[in-house]
């Protein structure tokens, strides 16, 4: 099923320069991307988006920390893409994430682990509603999907 889900790079990704190669690893892949911004985030923006969070011991660090500088918001789109993207960045801590997702490859630190992405389909319809306005996502239709369609298609 096509699905879309909310990609952020996170203020540490900007600032080890790695919002390109991470981009990249979800564009080679062959996720579309279909909304794309950079944002300096602010605290009610941060709670908002952490919400689930709030009251947990990490909360505070975590908002303080995205807010500190600019981040890289995308929302990617594709077949299953919510637990595609999932599985490509890796567990939470990055030393239990393995080698060949991103955060087994770029990131050793829990709070430094680079990206967000949503976790499910009712997590990626908030996520989205909450960084882009409707008319900030765009449906386009590229000339390979027309052949994942079908020869009707073409
Ligand atoms: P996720 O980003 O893999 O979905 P979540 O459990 O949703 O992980 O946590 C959100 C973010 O909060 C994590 O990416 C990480 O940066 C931070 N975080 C989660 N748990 C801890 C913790 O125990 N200590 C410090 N930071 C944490
Ligand atoms: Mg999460």
């Amino acid at each position: 099923m096509t699905e879309r889900t909310l990609v952020l790079v996170k203020p540490d990704g900007v600032q080890r320069q790695l919002a390109g190669r991470i981009i990249a690893r979800f564009e080679e892949r062959g996720l579309k991307i279909v909304g794309l911004k950079f944002v300096k985030v602010d605290r009610a923006l941060a709670e908002r988006h952490y919400a689930v969070h709030k009251g947990k011991p990490f909360f505070d660090g975590l908002v303080a920390f995205i807010t500190s500088s600019p981040l890289v918001a995308i929302a990617f789109e594709g077949p299953n893409a919510i637990g595609m993207v999932r599985t490509m960045v890796g567990a939470t801590k990055p030393a239990d994430a393995v080698p060949g997702t991103i955060r087994g490859d770029l990131a050793v630190e829990m709070g430094q682990n680079l990206i967000h992405a949503s976790d499910g389909p009712e997590t990626a319809a908030t996520e989205l509603a909450i960084w882009f306005r409707p008319e900030e996502l765009v449906s386009y239709e590229r000339e390979i999907d027309r052949w994942v369609r079908g020869p009707e298609a073409r």
